[in-house]
């Protein structure tokens, strides 16, 4: 092997344990991008490859039943020696727990209750045991319509001793809309809700715009203690690219929301030192995986929704490139025409609409460690997507008969979801058996 300059500080950088290696040279790439997606066509089997040009076919998985009429078998991985694992189909029941007004997102307390936040501005309770909704005071206004309205909601890593939750909701000034974050300190009463106090904001949106679409707004901490917001393209497309405004990327803050010193952007100032990577469009679910890698998917514009890998200062190309159209079918370039940009590891053409996401690390489902489980609100399903190191693919779809708004991992392994709109319902899944 012919080692050139900027592969031995390729290699040196590997050998010194850094986990954000962004020097690679073109070979390199093609090299990865090969072996990712020889990988990812082992993951999803059968793949079936769309009409549409390579370049543009996601790997589909047909339904389950499609694949086995009893049974999805899988082989697991690893050293061992490879052992068959039947998973009934599905693999779980559900079983609704509450009944909610258009809940958009929820996180679990150390207590085994459930934060949920209803769009329209009001924060709820919900105790799983007795499926007892309350109600927490205290919720700033929020700007509520379209896709707007009160956000997510996340503990501070060390809530069992401060109290600190964050949420993400949508403001308006004038004619103008945006996200913020805020957090603030939960007491909860006796009555099966509580109050919030010491509510500050932390974070915003910049520029304010009209209209009232991809706000994003999905928030997550790391192992670390650093916040992560996803920041959407405000439906206005360039902002995205532009370095002096925080549309269109996701975002790496200090819990009281200042600013890492270590960012990528951090020398540029202004809200350009909150940048982590740029070019994204929608992105509403992001997660940690075991290895610490961050994911995100993406809302396409008419096709090309997106699973990422979000590596440090990288550029995901939207609105240059998209494995999909623009609505009405106007062309844009696909991926593979700026091998510059970050690629997305699997993308779906048709859509699935996804929203929220969790990357499973129960005990209760032992075949599902691993996988994402994504929701889907066009395709009302929930998608289940496999990894091999950092390749990814459709592995399953379950079907759930309506969109799928927000996905978590109870304390008990329990896979839980919110439907999406009026009615929503939370819903708890067990093993089948
Ligand atoms: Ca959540
Ligand atoms: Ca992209």
């Amino acid at each position: 092997m012919r080692l050139t300059w900027s592969a031995c500080l390729f290699l040196a950088l590997a050998l010194a344990g850094c986990d954000e290696v962004v020097v690679e040279t073109s070979s390199q790439r093609e090299e990865r991008t090969a072996a990712e997606t020889r990988a990812r066509q082992q993951l999803a089997s059968p793949v079936v490859v769309s009409r549409r040009s390579p370049e543009r076919a996601a790997p589909q998985v047909p339904a389950p039943a499609a694949v086995a009429p009893a049974a999805a078998e899988r082989a697991t991985g690893g050293n061992g020696p490879r052992r068959r694992i039947v998973e009934p189909d599905p693999p779980f029941r559900s079983t609704p727990v509450a009944t909610l007004d258009e809940p958009w997102a929820m996180t679990f307390l150390p207590d085994g209750r459930l934060l949920v936040t209803q769009k329209a501005g009001s924060l709820r309770i919900v105790d799983p045991a007795t499926g007892r909704v309350g109600t927490v005071s205290g919720v700033p206004a929020v700007a509520y319509g379209g896709q707007g309205g009160l956000g997510d909601v996340i503990l501070h890593p060390q809530y069992a001793s401060n109290r600190r939750i964050y949420l993400s909701h949508v403001e308006r000034s004038g004619s103008l809309y945006g996200a913020v974050v805020v957090r603030a300190r939960l007491t909860p009463d006796s009555a099966g809700g509580g109050h919030l106090d010491m509510v500050e904001r932390i974070w915003e949106q910049v520029p304010k715009v009209g209209g009232q679409g991809h706000f994003s707004h999905r928030l997550a901490f790391d192992a670390g203690g650093k916040l992560w917001i996803t920041s959407g393209d405000r439906q206005k497309f360039d902002p995205a690219q532009d370095m002096s405004g925080n549309l269109g990327k996701i975002l790496r803050l200090n819990a009281d929301g200042s600013v890492p010193a270590d960012n990528p952007f951090a020398n540029q100032g202004g809200v350009a030192a909150q940048v982590w990577t740029r070019g994204h469009r929608n992105p509403l679910g992001i997660a940690f995986d075991a290895e610490g890698r961050l994911w995100a998917h993406e809302m396409g514009p008419e096709g090309g929704d997106e699973l990422n890998l979000i590596l440090r200062g990288r550029n995901y190309g939207w609105p240059l490139v998209s494995n999909g159209n623009h609505y009405g079918g106007a062309p844009i370039p696909d991926h593979g025409t700026r091998p510059d940009l970050e690629a997305p590891k699997t993308w779906w053409t048709p859509v699935i609409a996804p929203a929220g996401m969790v990357i499973y690390s129960g005990n209760l489902f032992p075949t599902f460690r691993g996988d994402a489980f994504i929701g889907g609100l066009a395709s009302q399903a929930l998608v289940r997507v496999r990894f091999n190191g950092t390749a990814a693919a459709e592995y399953r779809r379950y079907p759930m008969g309506r969109r799928i708004r927000e996905v978590e991992q109870g304390p008990d392994g329990a896979l839980w979801l919110l439907e999406d709109g009026a009615g929503g319902r939370l819903l708890r899944l067990t093993p089948p058996g």
